[in-house]
């Protein structure tokens, strides 16, 4: 079913703060930013290598991320695992008893299908998956 990380998520104040840290200290390759106002967030994508982490910066205190940071500090949010076809994904995790945030895809960063499983039906890590054929990350 999983083809394979595509990134980890990154819950950060402020892109702006945080973005050196990656693309200076560390090398990564900055691929670009982006509002994703359905999550309430924006996000930059850098890589290394096939690997890539998201940052996430929370746009309105209703955000997840917002309320995430509020609970924990900045830490890593989330890892999401890229999928061949996403609905067959929702449909054989909510049959293994999974909970799912996202019963239907929606709308993520790059045009990607999207869907969060509930981080108290896997361990306490927030999982997306996320099918992105078409979305170039
Ligand atoms: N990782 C692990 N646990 C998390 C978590 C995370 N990222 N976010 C919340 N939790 C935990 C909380 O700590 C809480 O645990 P306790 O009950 O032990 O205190 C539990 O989940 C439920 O928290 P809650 O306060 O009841 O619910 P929230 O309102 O904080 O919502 C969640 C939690 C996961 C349902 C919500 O954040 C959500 O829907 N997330 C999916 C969407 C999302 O995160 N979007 C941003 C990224 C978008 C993108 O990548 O493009």
């Amino acid at each position: 079913m999983l083809k394979k990380i595509n990134h980890l998520g990154v819950a950060v104040k402020s892109l702006d703060e945080t973005i050196p840290f990656y693309r200076d200290a560390l090398g990564m390759t900055l691929q670009g930013t982006e509002e994703v106002a359905d999550q309430k967030v924006r996000v930059a994508f850098l890589s290394v290598g096939e690997s890539k982490i998201e940052l996430l910066e929370p746009t309105s205190p209703e955000s997840p991320v917002a309320k995430f940071i509020e609970k924990n500090g900045p830490g890593i949010h989330h890892v999401a695992y890229e999928v061949a076809d996403i609905e067959a994904a929702i449909a054989a995790l909510v049959a293994s008893g999974a909970r799912m945030i996202d019963e239907k895809p929606r709308k993520g960063a790059h045009g990607a299908q999207i869907a969060f499983v509930h981080p108290k039906s896997s361990n306490g890590v927030l999982t997306e998956i996320c099918q992105c054929s078409e979305c170039g990350h």
